[in-house]
């Protein structure tokens, strides 16, 4: 197994690409797939602040250092969500990373900051964990963008990550969700720009990423995630990726290219009758935004700020 670039001995194959990588030409060409993704969507423009999504986990922290490569100002936020030896474990991994690299790595504490953690939200939310899980994150991670005054926020979302919620939205048509899936969701309404540079990687990818690169990560999963369908759909998608490389590629990249226009107005629509949260004044379409309802349930605190 030879590099496609150098012919030196390879150390990863690429089937979608068709082509082995040697280390050093397998990180360039995870460079190259960045950078190549952020010009194509026009995700970050030089200069920008980013403020990277970090959980510890594979994805985030290699999203993180591909930007730090390329030249980008990015700072990372952690969230402790209160999951046990889990989030322990996941938040030593980004603190030390940050501490290896020198760098500003902002954290918040559901338990410490909030007065709860995901288990117990979820219970006196009658919610999923996952669901009072993701609420949670993307409510603090909106907030400590524009507290901080980042012109983006980054997420650790790879390909694969990408072409299950794809598939799982496409087998229910959840077309509101259809016109919000997209690689860059603009500022607006409140919100700061999202991103997801990962999307030309797959975490196989990152994977390997992490491992050449030194980078140590969180590599159980989360606890909570037993039942999440989403692993179920990233085992279906497997499966097709073997007999055919390149599906999962097809799949979502032929959605934004073909198909993700079409739902756009519903999305838009939704969009439309955000106004600011009694308490908090985070863009909502109820009185009060669900984070707030869900800290209330949780009998938590810290939600007027
Ligand atoms: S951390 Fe949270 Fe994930 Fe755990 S509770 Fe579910 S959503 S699985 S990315
Ligand atoms: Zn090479
Ligand atoms: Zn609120």
């Amino acid at each position: 197994m030879k590099c496609r670039v150098c012919r030196e001995p390879a150390v990863i194959d690429v089937r979608r690409h068709n082509a082995n990588f040697c280390t050093e030409h397998f990180l360039r060409l995870c460079r190259d797939q960045v950078g190549k993704a952020i010009d194509e969507f026009g995700m970050i423009a030089r200069g920008e602040r980013v403020l990277v999504a970090v959980s510890g986990g594979k994805d985030s922290l290699a999203v993180w250092d591909l930007l730090v490569e390329l030249g980008y100002d990015a700072d990372g936020f952690y969230i402790g969500l209160g999951i046990g030896e889990y989030s322990d474990e996941s938040g030593s991994y980004a603190r030390a990373f940050a501490e290896h690299r020198g760098l500003n790595l902002l954290e918040v504490d559901l338990p410490g900051d909030y007065g709860y953690d995901v288990p117990s939200g979820a219970r006196a939310a009658r919610r999923v964990p996952c669901s009072a899980c993701g609420l949670s994150k993307r409510h603090l991670f909106d907030k400590a963008a524009l507290d901080g005054g980042y012109d983006v926020v980054v997420t650790g979302h790879n390909l694969d990550d990408e072409a299950a919620v794809l598939f799982g939205n496409t087998l229910r048509w959840q077309s509101d969700y259809l016109g919000r899936q997209l690689p860059v969701l603009p500022a607006r309404h409140g919100f700061p720009r999202k991103v997801k540079p990962l999307v030309r990687l797959a975490e196989r990818e990152t994977a390997a990423y992490c491992v050449l690169r030194g980078i140590d990560y969180i590599v159980e999963e989360c606890p909570m995630a037993d039942g999440n369908k989403h692993l179920g759909y990233k085992e279906v998608l497997n499966a097709l990726e073997v007999a055919s490389p390149g599906t999962k590629h097809d799949f979502y990249f032929g959605f934004l290219a073909r198909a993700s226009e079409r739902f756009r107005p519903e999305a838009e629509a939704e969009q439309d009758d955000l106004h600011p949260c009694a308490m908090c004044g985070a863009p909502t379409v109820a009185e009060v935004c669900a984070f707030c309802r869900l800290v209330e349930r949780a009998g938590g605190r810290g939600s007027v700020t």
